[in-house]
């Protein structure tokens, strides 16, 4: 079964829209193995956003991801990167299809409320930077036959 990392940046949780983004991911199926509150360290920040170093847009990403306590989430399910990018909506809200979450709750590029891993490999990295291995809890939900049946 995939996993991806999900935040809900520091602009979702200044808005008060945790819960909102997540409930949003968890209907659609997407099982919650991994939840913390936690405020990511300048450190943390750039590995995390290692691949947009040199970006025009990197220090200032750095101190937005940095600047109040953020929730991580590591969800699973059947193509669940994939699943949970479709339902995040595109990078810049502006341009994001009507229905998903940063169209819904945004304008800004730089305010898009919601990180997604963009590849399950990323998933993997990005979720041991977060939880260690005892803090990923596997268990049974009642929907998964729903999922799983064939
Ligand atoms: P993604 O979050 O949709 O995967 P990436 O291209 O990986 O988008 O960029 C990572 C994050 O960097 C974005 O979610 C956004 O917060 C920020 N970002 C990307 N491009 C820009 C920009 O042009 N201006 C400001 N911030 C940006
Ligand atoms: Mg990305």
């Amino acid at each position: 079964m995939e996993r991806t990392l999900i935040l809900i940046k520091p602009d979702g949780m200044q808005r008060g829209l945790g819960g909102a983004i997540l409930a949003r991911l968890e209907r659609r199926g997407l099982k919650i193995v991994g939840l913390k509150l936690l405020r990511m360290d300048e450190a943390l920040a750039r590995r995390h956003y290692a691949i947009h170093d040199g970006k025009p847009f990197f220090s200032g990403l750095v101190r937005y991801i940095t600047s109040s306590p953020i929730i991580a989430a590591a969800l699973e399910g059947r193509m669940a990167v994939e699943a949970a990018r479709k339902t995040i909506g595109a990078t810049d809200p502006a341009k994001a299809e009507a229905g998903t979450i940063r169209a819904d709750f945004g304008m800004d590029i730089g305010r898009n409320l919601v990180h997604g891993s963009d590849s399950a490999e990323n998933a993997e990295k990005e979720i041991a930077l977060f939880f260690s291995p005892d803090e990923i809890v596997s268990y049974e939900r009642a929907t998964d036959p729903w999922i799983t049946e064939s």
